[in-house]
């Protein structure tokens, strides 16, 4: 038995109908057909198709009923298949739109639940970073210097022999070279990394008469094997004061200045004798230990006293080089090493932390 549908395709004459009760079982038949096919979850093809395949203007159901039964009936049926597609019409028409709806609000809903923001989830966080804790000395450094008249310069990390040595009276072969451990460019004789950053003084003194009031910042290398205490790249801070009247006791108590702001006002400070090249006299300056405050303890070595400075008068042979008068002028020099004042400050006992880029070590110093 050809189901309802694929009667559509037949003439009317072929239905074998001969009464309205059989045409209007037939209508009814397709009605069921209709419903049953929209019932299924449709998505938008499908509810296309569906119109297409139930109202379209080309071989649908509702054409082929024109076409093969309304058109082929005799004058006295018309009436009927006219009546009953009259009431099939809307139902199919109810039907499509449903279905086309339906969809729509399903493709919503998926797309939607894809799109779907889960405010429970943890954020996405973008932490915020820190001055390194070298930079942060650095920082308290220059606010302590330029707050009693210095400035701050910067020179080369590549530097000549003339300017790291020759220019701060340490001729070749003078024994004060061998400890430095110099690194030396391989493809570019004559140039090294300066071993401390006395060089920018040289230069700086060579460009301007005094009065001169600067410290110099920046990394300086040595060849070291690294441990807690040692690196082959360092920091240092050096400071220089020439002008015409300067004195010992200036030297002493711009020192002392330092030492209290940096480690509090009960610091005090004793000088050693010492030996640089380039000063005479020279000075090793100590601050009383800010930990045990001169007692004695694990910082300070059970000493009392903390090592601060390198230091002393420039040594006149220097002038000699920068075309400075020696009768005319005198200053004072000193250099000291950042990471290991930072150390000493902070209580750090490895001196490789500041250059393993841990942020679980470098965000303990915000
Ligand atoms: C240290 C010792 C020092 C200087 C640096 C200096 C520079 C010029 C002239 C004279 Cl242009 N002196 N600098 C003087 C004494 C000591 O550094 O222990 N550095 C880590």
């Amino acid at each position: 038995m050809p189901d309802a549908i694929e009667k559509t395709h037949l003439r009317f004459s072929q239905l074998e109908c001969s009464s309205d009760e059989q045409l209007h079982y037939l209508f009814h038949e397709l009605s069921e057909l209709a419903a049953q096919e929209a019932e299924a979850p449709p998505t938008p093809e499908t509810a296309q198709k569906f119109r297409v395949r139930w109202l379209g203007r080309q071989d649908s159901v509702i054409s082929r009923i024109t076409a093969n039964w309304l058109k082929e009936a005799p004058p006295e049926a018309k009436k009927w298949v006219g009546q009953q597609l009259n009431w099939l019409r809307p139902i199919l028409e109810d039907l499509a739109s449903q279905s086309k709806k339906i969809a729509e609000a399903a493709a919503l809903e998926a797309a939607a639940a894809r799109d779907q923001i889960d405010l429970s989830l943890p954020g996405v966080t973008r932490p915020l970073g820190t001055q390194h804790l070298v930079r942060q000395t650095y920082e308290e450094m220059y606010r302590i210097f330029t707050s009693i008249g210095f400035s701050v310069v910067e020179g080369p990390e590549i530097e000549t022999a003339y300017y790291n040595f020759e220019a701060l009276n340490i001729p070749e072969h003078h024994p004060a070279r061998d400890n430095m451990d110099t690194f030396y460019i391989a493809n570019a004789p004559g140039y090294l990394l300066r071993t401390h950053t006395s060089p920018m003084q040289a230069r700086t003194m060579e460009k301007q008469q005094p009065p001169v009031r600067i410290v110099v910042p920046g990394k300086v290398y040595r060849r070291d094997n690294p441990d807690a205490t040692h690196s082959f790249v360092f920091h240092q801070l050096e400071g220089l004061a020439v002008d015409t009247d300067i004195t010992f006791c200036d030297f002493k108590g711009t020192i002392e200045y330092f030492a209290k702001e940096f480690f509090g006002p009960q610091t005090r400070v004793r000088l050693r004798p010492s030996y640089f090249p380039f000063t005479e006299p020279s000075a090793e300056f100590d601050a009383s230990c800010h930990v045990c405050d001169g007692k004695g303890c694990r910082t300070c070595k059970h000493s009392g006293w903390i090592e601060m400075f390198g230091a002393g008068m420039v040594n006149p042979a220097v002038y000699g080089f920068v075309n400075y008068d020696p009768k005319r002028y005198s200053g004072f020099a000193f250099g000291l090493g950042v990471d290991r004042l930072a150390m000493l400050k902070y209580g750090i006992d490895d001196l490789q932390q500041f250059f393993r880029n841990d942020v679980r070590f470098l965000s303990q110093f915000p």
